[in-house]
Order: structure tokens, then C-alpha cells, then sequence
């Protein structure tokens, strides 16, 4: 081993070099490893002031409306119907000739979302069918173009939106069971679609940033874009920074998310949950999430399905959407309850009236969900709890005994009441944690409201 003694400092030459090319080893595989698992991983993106402004207002919306609409409605099965059927292309062509919602009333379904207590919409502008519920000048395979109704409802509906205060998403599927260039194909829409074995994935992807051009640019301000469909190709490279960058582009405050069951990538601002609260995984679709720190949202089905499904008549009860709504707070996320009209443009009765139960509830309980955050507690058998400044609302969605101990979160109490009426409650701190007992009348089936106000 030969020594070199340099500014008294004792080097031992070989062993640098060895060190140095260790290091530079594990640079290269480190390197190497970034660029195979997921390239975008390694990008950093800043969120623009208006985006984080944005993020704020979405995180203190908490319940929105989806809807599921397109020319599929007029199958009565599903938003699937083309895939389920393997409908080729050719005839699927057939459909939007049907399509004619004479009673679509844009002001009615903005003014039945709003009095459900919701604070947005999203919609789909064009789902996997590929049909374009807008007037698009990209192509015309769209409402405008193709239906004897022939009016471009996504207009529509901005222009009630505008009016009543309520923010607007696009919902935008990247995945296309009709486009030629959507090749190589995916899991789904195969060659029954009678598409010719042949494409160019880029051009897809530039027809579907011109798309997005047009939803960013003609419908006034629009709140984000909600993408689907990347699970159908989930390994191709799906240009993503580029039409991030595009959205933000065009519309700074505008966020960006995208139901891919996986880790945020950079350039999106919120994180969806499909059919599950954040972290859980009952439906099998968040086996690879894994929840970031972005905003979040769990959307649901009012009934078993995205789009109108004459059959399912499997509505949810107005107990189980409103825990359900309760619950995402106490996981920090919204609540996006979807719809699917009926091919007249009419939504069905069972919907609006659970929609409108939920207003009932919300317009006595809102207190206790808009404007909070999950916490300070994590989900318990019990219930959630939420917060806002010095309240904390403890949500007993499963509790019926009339003395009850939570743990306590090292703040001092001041006062337990019940939400609703403000009736004291006598309680204790103590080794075991907060006790406080609720009168039997007080408990409530659907959602005992405890009002607990911190020093
Ligand atoms: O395939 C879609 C489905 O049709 C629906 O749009 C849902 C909504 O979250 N997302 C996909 C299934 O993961």
C-alpha cells in the first residue's frame, strides 16, 4: 500500500481511487435507476401562487358533484358499454345520433348540486369512448357535430357555473377506445374496435393537448382537469410534463390530477381516490397509491355505477353518503359523488333526492366539514374528527352508549357541547383521556356531532 503525505495529511492513494470509483458506481446506478423507474420522479415542479391559492379553496370545498355523461348514456349500460359490448368503432359511430337531451337544464343541475351543499362540479368532457361533449374544432366527433341535439353542453353548464359561484372541472379521459393513433393499444379497447393495427402514439397525444386547448381556453376559468385512463397503458410515456405544463400554462390556477393509483408526479396538484378513503384499498384500485401530500379527494358512485345504468337501482342511503362525505374530512380529502344522467338529459329521481337530503344535513352540519382539516385524531372505530382553529368536531358515526373516553391530543378543553344546539357537556381529562357523556336523545344514527372548543 503506498502512502503520500500531502499538507501533512496522510493519503492513502489507492484507497482514494478505489473510494472514488465506488462512489462513482453508485452514482451511475442511482442515475440509472432514477431514469428506468420514472423519469418524471426526478423533475421538480413550484405550484404558481394562484395554483396554491386554488389548492387552498379546493381543500375547504370538500364535497363536489362528478357526472358521468356522454353518448353511452343512451345504452343504459354504463360508461363501459363499448368495451363490455366490443362495440366496434363503426358502430359505436351509430350512437351519438340517438343522443338527444331535449331536457337537459344546465341551470337545474348547478342549482341541485348547490343546494346539496357542494362547491364544485366535475364532468366528463370526453371519457374513453372518445366522444367530445364540447363543441371541438380538433374533431368532430362531438356533440355539435354528431347529435340532432347539436349543443355544446359543456358550455352550458361553465356559463350556469359562472352564474351560481360554483367552480368547474373537466373531466378528460387519456384513453381512447376511437382515436387511430391511440397505439399501441392497452389493456382494453382492442382490435374489435376495428382500428388498423398502426399509429402514432404522439400524434394521439397532440390531438389530446389540442382538446385540452380548447376546454382552457373557450369555457372562462376552469377549476382543473381530472385525468383517467393512464392505467389502461400504464408504463408508456404519456408525455405527461409537456401537457402539465400546457394546463398550467393556460391556466395557472387550474389544477391538475390524475386517478393513475399511483404516487403524485410532479405538475399535479391534487390526488384522487377512487371508491376509497385515502390509504385504503378495499376496491382493489389503490394498491400502488401511496398518499402524498398533495390535496385529496375519494370519489364515490351514488349508486353502483359512473354512468346511467338502467338497471342499477343499488343507491346508496342517505346515511351511508353522508358518512361517507364526514369520513373523507376526517381523512383530510373531499367527497366527489358522482351522477350519471339519463340519455334525456334528466337526472334520476332517487339521485336528486338523496342530493338533496345531503343539503338538509350539510346546511345544519357544514360548520363542521367546510373549511377543515382532518384530525387531530386518525380515524377510529368511533368516528373522525375535524378541525378548524380552535374547534375540533368529534363525528360519532358508530357510537350509541352514552359515556364515551377519546383520546386526548395534549390540548386544554375549554368546553364539550353537542354541535347542533350547543348543550354542554360535562367531561374530564384524564389518565385514559377525554370523557365526556351525551345525553341518549343527543345521539344522533346518521352522525353525533360533538363540539369541543380547545384553549
Ligand atoms: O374507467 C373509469 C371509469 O369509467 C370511471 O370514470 C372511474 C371514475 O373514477 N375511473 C375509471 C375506473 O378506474
Amino acid at each position: 500500500m503506498n502512502i503520500r503525505i500531502q499538507n501533512n495529511v496522510r493519503h492513502d492513494c489507492i484507497g482514494t481511487t478505489k473510494k472514488f470509483r465506488i462512489l462513482l458506481t453508485f452514482m451511475l446506478l442511482l442515475f440509472l435507476y432514477m431514469a428506468t423507474v420514472n423519469p418524471l420522479h426526478g423533475q421538480s415542479y413550484q405550484p404558481s401562487p394562484e395554483n396554491l391559492k386554488t389548492r387552498e379553496w379546493f381543500q375547504n370545498a370538500k364535497f363536489g358533484l362528478f357526472i358521468h355523461w356522454g353518448v353511452y348514456s343512451v345504452l343504459g349500460d354504463g360508461e363501459w358499454v363499448m368495451n363490455q359490448q366490443q362495440i366496434p368503432v363503426n358502430i359505436y359511430e351509430k350512437i351519438p345520433s340517438f343522443f338527444n337531451p331535449t331536457e337537459f337544464d344546465a341551470k337545474a343541475w348547478v342549482q341541485m348540486a348547490k343546494a346539496a351543499g357542494m362547491k364544485y362540479i366535475t364532468i366528463t368532457s370526453k371519457h374513453h369512448d372518445g366522444f367530445a361533449m364540447w363543441d371541438s374544432k380538433v374533431s368532430d366527433y362531438n356533440i355539435v357535430k354528431r347529435t340532432p341535439y347539436g349543443k355544446d353542453v359543456l358550455k352550458m353548464l361553465a356559463d350556469e357555473c359562472k352564474k351560481e359561484g360554483i367552480k368547474l372541472f373537466f373531466y378528460h379521459s387519456q384513453l381512447d377506445w376511437h382515436h387511430p393513433d391511440y397505439f399501441p393499444r392497452g389493456n382494453t379497447g382492442g382490435s374489435w374496435t376495428g382500428r388498423p393495427e398502426s399509429g402514432d402514439m404522439n400524434k394521439y397525444l397532440d390531438y389530446m393537448d389540442a382538446q385540452l386547448t380548447e376546454l382552457l381556453t373557450n369555457y372562462g376559468e376552469v377549476a382543473g382537469i381530472w385525468f383517467d385512463g393512464m392505467w389502461d397503458k400504464k408504463d408508456a410515456d404519456w408525455r405527461l410534463q409537456k401537457t402539465y405544463n400546457l394546463i398550467h400554462q393556460l391556466q395557472p390556477a387550474a389544477l391538475v390530477g390524475s386517478n393513475h393509483h399511483r404516487a403524485p408526479y410532479p405538475g399535479e396538484d391534487f390526488q384522487m381516490f377512487e371508491k376509497d378513503l385515502p390509504g385504503h384499498n378495499t376496491t382493489g384500485f389503490s394498491a400502488e397509491s401511496k398518499v402524498g401530500t398533495l390535496p385529496k379527494e375519494t370519489c364515490e358512485t351514488i349508486n353502483n355505477s359512473w354512468g346511467f345504468h338502467l338497471k342499477d337501482d343499488k343507491h346508496k342511503s342517505k346515511k351511508d353518503l353522508i358518512q361517507y362525505l364526514v369520513k373523507a374530512a376526517g381523512y383530510d380529502a373531499n367527497f366527489l359523488l358522482n351522477i350519471g344522467p339519463m340519455p334525456n338529459g334528466k337526472i334520476q329521481p332517487e339521485h336528486v333526492a338523496l342530493l338533496n337530503e345531503m343539503g338538509e344535513w350539510i346546511r345544519i352540519y357544514g360548520e363542521t366539514i367546510y373549511g377543515t382539516r382532518g384530525g387531530p385524531l386518525t380515524a377510529r372505530d368511533w368516528g373522525v374528527t375535524t378541525q378548524n382553529g380552535n374547534k375540533v368536531y368529534v363525528h360519532l358515526l358508530k357510537w350509541f352508549d352514552e359515556s364515551i373516553t377519546i383520546p386526548s391530543w395534549g390540548k386544554k378543553i375549554k368546553s364539550v357541547k353537542i354541535f347542533q344546539d350547543k348543550t354542554p357537556l360535562k367531561f374530564s381529562l384524564n389518565d385514559f383521556g377525554l370523557s365526556f357523556k351525551i345525553p341518549k336523545d343527543k345521539l344522533n344514527e346518521i352522525d353525533t356531532v360533538i363540539e369541543i372548543e380547545i384553549l
